[in-house]
């Protein structure tokens, strides 16, 4: 983990490449990023809170774009003023976003803040209005006068301020901490990608893969590593040094590089030859203790195992791939998903090596919202968007009301919305469209919609997004209460947390599972990046209970529906099958497994 003076300067080091950062072609996220800095900046100072609104909307308007803005600026027959919520204004700042590579307004801000008192801001609980309080009040300039501040209890004192903001804002210093180390997979997914597809028309490349815990579908990912086979190390270095986002060359030597790119994340390269390519392979994938083991098993067979081959007494036996080291060590291949020394040698030794689910194997999506609660897309636009990725069925699970921020319906306006689904499957749509709900678990317990409405729906799935703090027992009970609702097939992202950002909350896996299994209830894996919840470790332990998973989207948006992908990934560290999955089956084998006891 990072010390805080270590996070405090990588955060001084992403303002400090700011102006780099602003010299690179400019994507729809960078943009939005800027926006977001700009409203952040405004709030510290304390902005008329309409103005701060304005850069909010901006930043949200240009993430959800789908064309590229510079490809909207490049067309003579588009203007950013016909886009909704963009004005003149902010057309001329994105305009000259893009074509300078920089902003005098926001650098004039910037120059009138405190660098440190930014990383201030992104604390999570604190936000840039409780830093300014902090700022003028306590002279809180860094990470480690906020510390102090929080553990002389100066912090409670404040007004708007109390004890618990002060536990919030150490409990936020904390997990920031982390944060700073550590991207979603998600992130290191969209990274990794752009560097391979950058290395790879380089003739001298023969093959090229990401390693490392990204190749295992680590939820969170530390640093990238790289693996290239070819024979001309140098032409391969130089072509990542070229890489348009490199910050720095952090170390180069003959056949090794490590580079830091825009935005902080190291890359670690590797160039081998092809007859090592497998064996440097196995190695960089790791985890640690599966290669721990590995060289364990190698010893007992009077082998040797590196980054560079499998060895009998410094006599080369094999390397190009990975099959041909395992196969060695009498083990078949095993996917990287699994290599974390859990159980997959006990499951290779026994021949039960699980068949682990692919994306291909989902039949549907049970958890979506569209623009009737707090999604981005209609109805009839998800339907077709889940359509085109060759789904057979979905459930729309919009908000229920007491979500009221997300504007989530009564039973009203979700009898309304469920006649809408009717008309379009009356349409033939080509794909089954579920009447759903995703209905809010109250804080007293007990449901947010009346049985008699839920009784109506296809598919009714509960969650927890108030009362959060409450103790074990109580949100255990809560969720109890609901699996144990006849109307009720599902409970979404079971433990709450968001990775980096959110503990879990507390509740009793356990019992949630026994009561799962009993009632014939299945128990989410939301695949959204940031929940990935159930995690691995927690879906294998349902599995051991006889509960049936089921990997949805949440998404929000038409495009977000792809994202399935992370849940299968995480699914797969889980070493679940099809099988284990219940939306790899039709809607109709998979409607007679609600209620029934699993086993
Ligand atoms: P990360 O980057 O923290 O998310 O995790 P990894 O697993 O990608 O770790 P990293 O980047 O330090 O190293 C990549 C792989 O290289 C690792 O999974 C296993 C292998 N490796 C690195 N250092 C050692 C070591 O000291 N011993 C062994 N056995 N393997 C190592
Ligand atoms: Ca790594
Ligand atoms: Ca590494
Ligand atoms: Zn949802």
């Amino acid at each position: 983990m990072a010390t805080v003076k270590q996070w405090h300067e990588s955060l001084n080091f992403s303002k400090m490449r700011l102006s780099h950062l602003l010299g690179q072609p400019m994507t729809n996220v960078r943009i939005a990023e800027v926006f977001d800095q700009i409203a952040d900046l405004l709030e510290f100072e304390g902005a008329n809170p309409f103005r701060v609104r304005a850069y909010r909307n901006a930043a949200r308007i240009v993430r959800d774009l789908p064309d590229a803005i510079t490809s909207i600026l490049a067309d003579p027959q588009r203007k950013l003023t016909d886009i909704d919520g963009i004005g003149d204004d902010l057309a001329d700042k994105i305009t000259t976003l893009a074509a300078t590579g920089s902003l005098p307004f926001l650098e004039e801000l910037l120059a009138r803040v405190p660098e440190s008192v930014l990383a201030l801001m992104r604390i999570p609980g604190l936000g840039p209005k409780k830093a300014a309080v902090l700022y003028k009040e306590l002279g809180v300039k860094t990470l480690a006068d906020l510390k102090a501040a929080c553990d002389s209890h100066k912090v409670q004192e404040l007004k708007g301020f109390g004890a618990k903001t002060e536990q919030t804002i150490l409990a936020g210093m904390t997990l920031a901490e982390t944060a700073a180390d550590r991207m979603l997979w998600a992130k290191a997914d969209a990274i990794a990608s752009n560097l391979l597809a950058h290395l790879k028309p380089l003739k001298e490349v023969k093959q090229l893969a990401a390693a490392g815990s990204y190749r295992r579908g680590s939820e969170t990912v530390g640093d990238l590593d790289l693996l290239v086979d070819s024979t001309e190390p140098e032409k391969v270095m130089d072509r990542l040094a070229a890489y348009p986002d490199v910050a720095a060359t952090i170390g180069r030597g003959d056949t090794k590089m490590s580079i830091r790119l825009e935005g902080g994340v190291q890359v670690d390269l590797r160039v081998v030859p092809e007859e090592s390519f497998g064996a440097a392979l196995l190695y960089f994938t790791g985890s640690k203790n599966h290669n721990i083991v590995l060289r364990g098993m190698a010893k007992d067979r009077g082998l040797k195992v590196n980054e560079y081959g499998i060895f009998r007494d410094d006599k080369f036996l094999a390397g190009r791939t990975e099959e041909e080291i395992y196969r060695m060590l009498d083990l078949p291949w095993i996917a990287p998903e699994l290599r974390e020394a859990r159980q997959e040698f006990a499951w290779a030794a026994a021949g039960e090596l699980p068949e682990l689910i692919e994306l291909a194997d989902i039949r549907g999506d049970l958890h979506m919202h569209t623009t009737e609660s707090d999604g981005r897309s209609t109805l009839a636009e998800m339907a077709a968007a889940a359509k085109a990725l060759g789904h057979s069925y979905i459930a729309i699970t919009d908000h229920s009301k007491r979500t009221s921020m997300a504007n989530g319906l009564d039973s009203r306006r979700l009898l309304k919305q469920w006649s809408e689904i009717d008309a379009l499957n009356a349409e033939k749509p080509g794909i089954l469209v579920l009447k759903g709900v995703e209905c809010d678990i109250l804080e007293k317990g007990g449901l947010d919609i009346d049985d008699d409405t839920l009784a109506e729906a296809d598919w009714v799935i509960c969650s927890i997004h108030y009362g959060q703090n409450q103790s074990r027992q109580q949100i255990t009970e809560r969720i109890l209460q609901a699996i144990e609702n006849p109307n009720v097939a599902a409970i979404a992202h079971p433990t709450g947390r968001l990775i980096n950002r959110r503990k879990p909350y507390e509740v009793d896996l356990e019992a949630v599972y026994k009561a799962a299994a009993k009632h014939g209830k299945f128990l989410e894996l939301n695949s959204n990046p940031e929940r990935l919840d159930l995690d691995d470790i927690h879906c294998a332990a349902a599995k051991q209970h006889g509960v049936k998973i089921v990997i949805n989207t949440d998404a929000h948006r038409a495009d977000a529906l792809a994202g399935l992908r992370y849940g299968i990934m995480q699914a797969r560290r889980a070493g679940l099958t099809k099988e284990d999955v219940a939306n790899t089956r039709t809607w109709v084998q998979m409607r007679k497994l609600i209620g029934k006891t699993h086993s």
